[in-house]
């Protein structure tokens, strides 16, 4: 018998654990523990424990698929390329546009994003980071000059003070989790804000159980509270920040007293203000906030607001402090970094700066898409619905919006409206079903690359076992046909770490890093020369803005979107769970994750139960304005009275037929979060 183990990081969340692939006879059958791995020790959460389940499932694509007459027929990979080349050039780069993924390698995305720009020639890239962190980049960016996650994983056990905000930190970030276990275990306190008592609230020492959507009030508050008992870093604030005094001006007014913050979040003003305290007078306070925060019109505010109240205690660029984004996929982070958004290209070089794009022209070797930003996720999808002929064909990969996008009806009429769909999956999801081709590509377990977490860690894929089939690894794809289209010049390589060497090259924050650099446990960007060994906390001693200052950005608090009404009277928002990840591809066939939690559900408050004449598990009918599903009720008093919880997860009673696709003007993100529903019994027989 053969057996070797392989050394590789989770393809689930940002977290970005290590472990082993235990490979038996070329394939792979379990997972082991990687204990040296710096991030997570050799612990898993579930996901991680099982995912080597999904990898060797019988429904994994093997072939390339064509739709021919509403049917998928297996195809060679040959038709497939000279089909979608042929397509591809009968259409003018403006009417391209291409998604790139949270879920797989940076040397993958790098090449889409490239095989955007230099072979379709589009502006049109960009990727689901658009629907869960954009207004983390702009928002820190405004105040600190930069939108990554400040420090690292390990340094949120020396925090004294935890505040975690819109984060569900134990359930979608299990070992990040973990170090907010250590840091209580060196005594500090634990404040958790969220409408539900989640896994993460009970872990708390204080809760603080709020409306969804008014962050920015309680944010405002806490400050107020800080200032008028002179628990401000007084000395933080001389040195490293500017524009305190409008920050009091807005923060003071009478709107954030501690009665008002109080009827606008219903949290008790004893409550906030003790938080204020624990949260001034800690010798360390961070902060972990995740998509509650992010995923909302106002988003950028509530970041904003997260960040200026880190500078008014002082607590930044130092151990067991921070404003500590928590990135949600895989690779997040990477295909960010990669340049997979509309308006960069990789190391967030901007696309209108000619400088920039002159410097990538060259590096290609190629005529690029012109230096204008191109349409952002849920503008592609908004422009397909609604101005039907202006895009033509698109290009996805390891996306899935039919189920993760906001408002389904609404894609779905989108995706139909275009003449040509390309969709590269590992699995044929609800959106390959829309597709004209299907690519089967390689999953992580199938090949060489790299991925980077939530802070910032670069570190390896290791290939340990073949794809299924003919499947092929999606960089490869891209060099494939790149070349049938005519451009192999700009795409020769053999490898993924050819790859790798050009992303180095022309990316300023991984110019020091190389394959053999990131053995073992990867590289912190940034990482600009060979010598450096990376950067575990930023902004030690100056910002990163042009003066190296701080600058408070104080914001007012706006109401949500859709606020409920006499027709829908709840709050309706939603997530995930543990054991799923979004659209549930590859959690869903992993039988240990599917058993654990086959199907989803709406939590609702015992108190609203009773009104509505609701028992538990009874299947209800949930409405909004967009469209309605069937689902089991949870009664339970994990949830706030007049709020309602779906996990997002599941086809069968798919959260997004129900939400707002709504967009935040600055940032272009979705309303995913917050929307007005009404729940109703199903009448008997009906
Ligand atoms: N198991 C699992 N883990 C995951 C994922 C997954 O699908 N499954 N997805 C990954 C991804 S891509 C992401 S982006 C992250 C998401 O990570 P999180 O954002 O932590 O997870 P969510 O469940 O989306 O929501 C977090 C919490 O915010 C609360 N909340 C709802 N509305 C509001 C509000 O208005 N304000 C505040 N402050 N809180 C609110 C919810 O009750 C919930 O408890 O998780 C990552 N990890
Ligand atoms: N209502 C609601 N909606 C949400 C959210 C929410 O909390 N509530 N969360 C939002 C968030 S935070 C996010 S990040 C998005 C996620 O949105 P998506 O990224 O669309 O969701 P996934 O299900 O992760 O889709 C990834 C796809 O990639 C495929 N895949 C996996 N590995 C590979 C690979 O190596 N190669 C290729 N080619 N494909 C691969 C998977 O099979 C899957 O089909 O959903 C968002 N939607
Ligand atoms: S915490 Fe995230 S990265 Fe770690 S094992 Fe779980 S899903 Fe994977
Ligand atoms: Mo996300």
């Amino acid at each position: 018998m053969d057996v070797n183990y392989v050394p590789t990081t989770c393809p689930y969340c940002g977290t970005g654990c290590g472990f082993n692939l235990v490979v038996k006879d070329k394939k792979v059958v379990g997972v082991a523990p990687w204990h040296r791995n710096p991030v997570n020790e050799g612990k898993l959460c579930p996901k991680g424990t099982y995912a080597y389940e999904f990898i060797n499932h019988e429904d994994r694509l093997t072939k390339p698929l064509i739709k021919k007459d509403g049917k998928f027929v297996e195809a060679s990979w040959e038709d497939a390329y000279k089909l979608i080349s042929d397509k591809f050039k009968g259409y003018k780069p403006n009417e391209i546009a291409c998604l790139a993924s949270s879920r797989v390698s940076n040397e993958d995305n790098y090449l889409m994003q490239k095989f955007a720009r230099a072979v379709l020639k589009t502006p049109n890239i960009d990727h689901c980071a658009h629907l869960c962190h954009p207004s983390t980049v702009a928002g820190l960016a405004a105040v600190f000059g930069s939108g990554a996650m400040t420090n690292n994983i390990g340094d949120i056990s020396k925090a004294k003070c935890v505040f975690i905000i819109g984060s569900n930190t134990f359930e979608q970030h299990p070992l990040i989790g973990r170090q907010v276990i250590l840091a209580k275990k060196n005594g500090a306190k634990v404040i958790s804000v969220d409408p539900r008592n989640t896994a993460t609230a009970k872990q708390s020492d204080l809760f603080l159980q709020f409306i969804p959507g008014t962050d920015v009030s309680i944010l405002n508050g806490m400050m107020q509270e800080i200032i008028k008992n002179g628990w401000e870093n007084k000395d933080f604030i001389k040195a490293r920040t500017k524009d305190f005094e409008k920050l009091k001006e807005v923060v003071m007014k009478p709107e954030y007293s501690l009665d008002n913050v109080a009827k606008v979040t219903g949290v008790p003003t004893e409550s906030i203000k003790l938080a204020a305290e624990m949260f001034a007078k800690s010798e360390a306070t961070t902060i972990l906030y995740s998509t509650d925060i992010t995923q909302q019109v106002t988003g950028v505010d509530s970041v904003k607001s997260i960040a200026n109240i880190q500078m008014l205690t002082g607590n930044i660029g130092k151990p067991g402090s921070g404003v500590n984004a928590l990135h949600g996929e895989n690779n997040v982070q990477g295909a960010c970094d990669m340049g997979c958004l509309p308006n960069v290209f990789s190391g967030y070089q901007q696309v209108a700066n000619p400088d920039a794009h002159k410097k990538m022209a060259d590096a290609w070797g190629c005529g690029i898409a012109e230096g204008k930003p191109g349409y952002t996720v849920a503008e592609i999808i908004n422009v397909l619905a609604d101005k039907p002929g202006e895009l033509k064909a698109l290009y996805i990969m390891g996306e899935n919006p039919i189920l993760s996008d906001p408002d389904s009806q609404h894609v779905e009429k989108g995706l139909k409206n275009l003449e040509f769909l390309v969709v590269q999956d590992i699995f044929l999801s609800e959106t390959a079903a829309f597709a004209d081709v299907v690519l089967p590509a390689a999953c992580f377990a199938e090949k060489d690359g790299t991925q980077t977490n939530t802070e910032r860690r670069v570190q390896r894929w290791n290939k340990a076992q073949d794809p299924p089939g003919e499947a092929k690894a999606d960089w490869q794809i891209f060099c494939e046909l790149a070349k049938q289209m005519g451009a192999e010049k700009s795409f020769p390589y053999k490898n993924a770490e050819e790859v790798f060497v050009e992303i180095a090259k022309v990316t300023p924050y991984y110019s020091g890093m190389t394959y053999a650099r990131l053995k073992p446990e990867g590289i912190q960007w940034p990482c600009p020369t060979s010598d450096s060994t990376g950067t575990p906390i930023l902004h030690t001693e100056k910002f990163s803005t042009p003066d190296g200052l701080g600058v408070f950005t104080p914001v007012e608090w706006k109401a949500a979107a859709e606020v409920p009404d006499a027709e829908y009277p709840y709050v309706f928002t939603t997530g995930s769970v543990i054991f799923h990840l979004h659209s549930g591809t590859m959690t869903r066939r992993s039988y240990t994750l599917d058993n654990e939690v086959p199907t989803g559900w709406i939590e609702i408050n015992p108190e609203d139960a009773k009104s509505l004449g609701i028992k538990n598990n009874e299947v209800v009918k949930v409405s909004t304005r967009r469209g309605d599903v069937q689902v089991p009720a949870k009664v339970t008093k994990d949830i706030k009275k007049g709020v309602m919880f779906m996990p997002f997860h599941f086809s069968e009673c798919a959260a997004n037929t129900l939400t707002i696709n709504v967009m935040d003007p600055a940032t272009k993100s979705t309303e995913s979060k917050t929307c007005a529903v009404k729940v109703e019994k199903i009448p008997e027989g009906a």
